[in-house]
């Protein structure tokens, strides 16, 4: 995927199909198009719709449910076996360094259809033996059904992550799905339909319409009547538009959205381990990872040492070509996102902020200048009350405030309308758990981040979302529970 005269089309039906419109992919680090985008029209996503609803009718859902696992370890395999091709279209659409694309995004593009295949095997069902006071018994037991079809809308930071994250169970319960990826990184979601196609994934089960959100394939999809299911990761406010789209036609919803993570450093952490961990929570992939932490609070005894401890981690980084091993930080991406989250950096100065590093733009004198790189940033000396505490900016950047006492600390991470995801650093184990379990939030990590077990419940609380994903959790989101009750 080099060269913009490369067309990205849907796929719908087993077929790789055009739309009416195009509309460009851009190479975030240097402004330059990769490929034109084939955009589906409302006509193009009936057609995903129907062709999905109609390889339901065509036994997919009553496929045994072995032959569906192995299906989808076959997946997982065409994705390892194209692995670099993966790489490379993510890396390109993204920014993101070959690093960070080689070591999560694919891998656990292909570990999601791996675990799901197992699971679904290996699920039980519920089952209750009822006597009521009159002496009558019963045997009620759960029976699994697929929803039938799910449309799933999914966001630009981990593309084929999120995607097959929400696409996996959805098939492994026996849905059809139509995919609806960022407009910003369509590439691999088209790839993924060359593997589902080349390992013989029936036409209709997987499809990809690509396009933007409101008044276009977004909408289009999530209004639906023939949908039974939204599934959706991205940012809040979309959440709400999402949550008016399906209410005239009532559907279940799953919505993975945004987030203002705090992390709590206690002066007796492992500092060195705390300060890695936290370069990471802060920084990788250029800090857009929904569970990145924006807002670091540190007890007053090592905040300073910790400040300027983070800071020369920040300016170790090393902003660079995504495509060169030893970059660590890519571009943001797009002009708009970085317009957003400099307006930030410069609100942060208005509002008082210390910049402690960073605060700008990074000069290469070379092409990348036309990207959309921002310099990681570090702020202190903010009111908690103010903007650039309170709001998600998804970028390179953190705020980072003193504290006294457990309590105030708890107090600050909780004061946020998000809920998304938390971190505790403290040798005191016994503290760490106290500590976590009083955090609003999906998530806590303790002397951890972003270490994730596929299998555990995955949401927010507040507005980063409603339900959770996760193990068991996906597989109930994805089927309708019949629950049969038979008198005995
Ligand atoms: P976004 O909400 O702008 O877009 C996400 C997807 O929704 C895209 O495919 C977009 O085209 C589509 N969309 C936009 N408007 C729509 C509409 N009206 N109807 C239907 N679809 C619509 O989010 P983004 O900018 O791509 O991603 C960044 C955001 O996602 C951040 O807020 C981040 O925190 C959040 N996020 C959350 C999680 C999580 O698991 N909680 C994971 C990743 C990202
Ligand atoms: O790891 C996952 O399963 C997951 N949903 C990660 C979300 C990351 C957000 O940017």
């Amino acid at each position: 995927m080099t060269s913009a005269s490369k067309l990205i089309q849907n796929y719908v039906n087993g077929k790789f199909v055009r739309g009416p419109r195009e509309f460009s992919d851009i190479n975030p680090a240097d402004g330059t198009g990769i490929a034109q985008v084939s955009e589906a029209d409302e006509s193009l996503v009936n057609q995903a719709v129907e062709s999905a609803r109609l390889a339901l009718g065509g036994n997919w859902d009553k496929l045994a449910v072995p032959a569906r696992a192995a299906l989808l370890h076959k997946i997982a395999d065409g994705i390892e076996a194209r692995f670099n091709d993966f790489v490379q279209a993510e890396v390109a659409d993204t920014g993101k360094p070959v690093s960070l694309a080689s070591k999560i995004d694919v891998p656990r593009g292909a570990a999601n259809f791996r675990v799901f295949a197992d699971l679904i095997k290996n699920a039980g069902i519920e089952a209750f033996w009822t006597e009521t006071s009159d002496g009558v018994s019963a045997l009620n037991y759960c029976a699994r059904k697929p929803l039938g079809v799910v449309g799933i809308i999914t966001p630009w930071n981990l593309p084929l992550l999120l995607l097959t994250w929400k696409a996996a169970p959805a098939l492994a319960c026996g849905n059809c799905v139509v995919v609806k990826p960022s407009e910003e990184t369509p590439a691999t979601a088209t790839l993924l339909a060359e593997v589902m196609q080349s390992v013989g994934v029936p036409p209709g089960v997987f499809n990809v319409v690509h396009g933007f959100g409101s008044g276009s394939a977004g909408e289009f999809l999530t209004s639906h009547a023939d949908v039974n299911a939204i599934t959706f990761t991205g940012e809040s406010k979309t959440g709400s538009a999402i949550m008016r789209a399906v209410a005239p036609t009532v559907k279940p919803i799953s919505f993975e959205l945004g987030g203002k993570n705090a992390a709590i450093v206690f002066a007796d952490c492992d500092f060195d381990e705390t300060v890695s961990g936290l370069a990471d929570a802060v920084f990788l992939n250029t800090g857009q990872v929904c569970l990145c932490a924006e807002r670091v609070y540190v007890e007053r005894p090592v905040f300073d040492r910790f400040v300027s401890a983070l800071k020369q981690k920040a300016e170790g980084l090393s902003l660079g070509w995504p495509g060169d091993s030893k970059t660590t930080t890519g571009p943001l991406i797009s002009k708009e996102h970085r317009a957003k989250v400099l307006s930030y950096y410069e609100l942060a100065k208005k509002e008082g902020a210390t910049v402690v590093t960073g605060g700008g733009t990074p000069e290469f004198g070379d092409a990348r200048d036309n990207g959309f790189y921002v310099q990681p940033t570090i702020f202190t000396g903010l009111p908690e009350s103010t903007r650039c505490v309170k709001e998600e900016i998804f970028g390179p950047v953190c705020h980072i405030a003193p504290f006294d006492t457990e309590e105030e600390a708890i107090a600050k991470a909780n004061d946020t309308k998000y809920g998304l995801a938390a971190s505790v650093w403290t040798t005191n184990l016994k503290r760490g758990h106290r500590v976590a379990e009083k955090l609003r939030v999906g998530i806590t990590w303790v002397n951890c981040w972003f270490l994730r077990d596929l299998r555990t419940p995955f949401g927010g609380a507040g507005l980063s979302g409603i339900g959770r994903e996760g193990g068991l959790h996906s597989l109930n989101f994805y089927s309708e529970l019949n629950n049969i009750c038979v008198k005995l």
